[in-house]
């Protein structure tokens, strides 16, 4: 495997940009030949059918990579010695990439291999996703596979290619959840969490054990509003957190898209978020107000002394912004113990059931997320935290214990890799590429050194502007697209690594810019990336040149109306109405 680091010089972008873009080419003639080229004695592929390997795909939502201990961030949010049992056991990824930072977005690429403007969900606002497509669930099914998809879905239309199906509508809710099991509504009592887990190993028991099988756990946690499992509330006994040196970012630097958004801890962290709102009337607290009478008491009992100390102080401006990133990551952090926890629950079902050996587990979220760097929560950036999400991949046999993998994977990856593992081929139309030679630990020479990103939903919420950009183990060009306000920026992690100073347009980084420019217009042609954007991928919002719109009215952008039940941002079960 590669261990590129920030040592590319311009020469080597340089030469980086034409092998990708023969790499890629080249991609659609190699496919059918990567599925049948394994020369490892132990590929899943030469096994007999019945051998086939399982795969549980762990999957949650908005989880960081700083809030996995495996991934060793300085700051040591959180312990999560059940999640780095994966890392220990397989294959640590560092830099695996999202095509497009957003929750419905992510998850459509990952069941298609395709980017989003291809598989036609673009956003969370209006896109729904079209079930008829093929995805690598269908062709596992089709080939033999049992497939099951537990937890958070988020696509808007019902699942296709699942034999079972018990999903959360919209973004689901933390306590007491609806869930709807194969298009029936079923009210569950309990912490979100630890119900996914409950139901999944419901499914592993009674599973045909005669067959194959594809598990797919979709956490809703961590995702905002950061509600912890009530036995966790005080499981970092009042512990202060390390800031991120960013925490009070100015965006000096950058130009007005940094300035513009609305998603940081200072002026757009709601007392939701934070968990100064009162409780609603005839319900408990929390965002959904769900929480059962002695439930309640438990909240309040950790929240009250807290909030009313809190209220005593009469914190202003930058102390004010400590201590909501101070109660930000309390939360954040319950709800990823209770992730942990029931990871553990799981793996340690499939090592007492003699199933460890032949499944493939991994460990992902739909994208990176931000605690606190820059001042924000939430996602959407090219930049590091939220394009970065954790992978972790689990195959005794073919994955060697405790490795570590620094190429440029992404989500548009999994499909194929799973596909392949099943003996199933690849669609040409998808456009990642199987990780199998990766996990042998055997990167293969054309693997891709640069790589294509995208992101439209605006304004509502959060008024991130949209953008693309490239990527290489060194430079990120970025192209900030709304019409009329088009402008680049240009960041070199190696001598700016927190990405606050753009060098676009500087004298030195003459030829890199030119080199990126070239390999973005390169990138976009090999994906079919349209040449003007349709207004329609944006969302609902009108686009008016950012003077006006969504920004600070976070949160708020759900569109009410009927949904099937895989949708529900507006579905008559209490939907957060939320489109992030
Ligand atoms: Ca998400």
């Amino acid at each position: 495997m590669t261990t590129q680091t920030a040592a590319a010089t311009t020469a080597a972008a340089t030469a980086t940009a034409r092998a990708t873009l023969t790499a890629l080419t080249a991609l659609a003639a190699t496919t059918a030949a990567l599925v049948a080229s394994s020369d490892n004695p132990k590929s899943p592929n030469q096994n007999p059918k019945s051998a086939r390997p399982n795969i549980v795909f762990i999957f949650s939502d908005d989880h960081a990579y700083a809030a996995i201990s495996a991934y060793g961030d300085a700051r040591h949010l959180v312990d999560t010695p059940q999640l780095d049992r994966i890392a220990k056991e397989g294959m640590r990824f560092d830099r695996c990439l999202v095509t497009n930072s957003i929750c419905g977005p992510s998850r459509a690429t990952v069941i298609t291999g395709k980017y989003s403007h291809l598989n036609g969900f673009m956003n969370n606002t209006n896109s729904r996703f079209d079930g008829s497509q093929t995805t690598f669930p269908k062709l596992l099914q089709a080939a033999g596979y049992q497939t099951a998809i537990i937890g958070k879905w988020h696509l808007q239309t019902d699942p296709t290619g699942y034999d079972t199906w018990k999903i959360l509508p919209g973004q689901g809710q933390y306590y007491n959840p609806t869930m709807i099991f194969n298009g029936k509504k079923v009210s569950m009592p309990g912490y979100v969490t630890d119900i996914i887990a409950d139901l999944t190993l419901d499914w592993l028991k009674k599973r045909d054990t005669t067959r194959p099988f594809l598990l797919m756990m979709h956490n809703k946690a961590p995702h905002r509003h950061w509600e912890p499992p009530l036995r966790y509330l005080d499981a970092d006994h009042d512990r202060v957190y390390p800031e991120p040196p960013t925490l009070m970012d100015d965006y000096t630097g950058r130009g007005p898209a940094e300035h513009e958004n609305d998603m940081n801890i200072r002026h757009t962290m709601t007392d939701e978020d934070t968990k100064l709102a009162k409780s609603k009337p005839g319900k408990g607290a929390g965002k959904d107000g769900r929480l059962t009478p002695a439930q309640q008491a438990e909240w309040d009992k950790y929240y009250d002394p807290r909030n009313a100390a809190f209220r005593a102080a009469n914190l202003k401006g930058d102390d004010l912004v400590r201590w909501k990133y101070q109660r930000y990551m309390h939360d954040y952090t319950a709800t990823v113990r209770g992730i942990d926890e029931n990871v553990g629950r799981v793996l340690d079902y499939l090592d007492k059931n003699g199933l460890s050996d032949n499944t493939i587990v991994i460990y992902s979220s739909d994208q990176g997320f931000y605690t606190g760097e820059h001042n924000w929560f939430d996602k959407r950036w090219i930049f590091e935290e939220s394009l970065r999400t954790p992978f972790m991949a689990r195959w005794p046999g073919v994955i060697k214990p405790g490795t570590v993998n620094t190429d440029i994977v992404s989500n548009l990856d999994f499909a194929e890799t799973f596909l392949e593992a099943a003996g199933v081929p690849v669609p040409a139309e998808m456009q990642g590429r199987s990780l199998l030679p990766l996990f042998r630990g055997a990167t293969p020479p054309d693997w891709r050194k640069s790589f294509y990103y995208e992101y439209y939903e605006y304004p509502s919420p959060h008024h991130v502007m949209p953008h693309e950009g490239v990527v290489t183990d060194r430079y990120k060009l970025v192209h900030f697209i709304v019409p009329g306000r088009e402008y680049y920026e240009l960041f070199d992690l190696q001598t700016d690594p927190h990405e606050l100073t753009s060098v676009y347009g500087k004298f030195d980084y003459k030829t890199v810019q030119k080199d990126l420019e070239a390999e973005l217009t390169r990138l976009k042609a090999a994906y079919k990336v349209p040449a003007t954007i349709p207004p329609r991928f944006f969302g609902n919002k009108s686009i008016d040149g950012g003077k006006t719109g969504g920004g600070g009215k976070t949160g708020k952008g759900g569109k009410k109306g009927k949904n099937k039940s895989g949708g529900g941002d507006g579905d008559d079960t209490g939907g957060s109405g939320e489109t992030d």
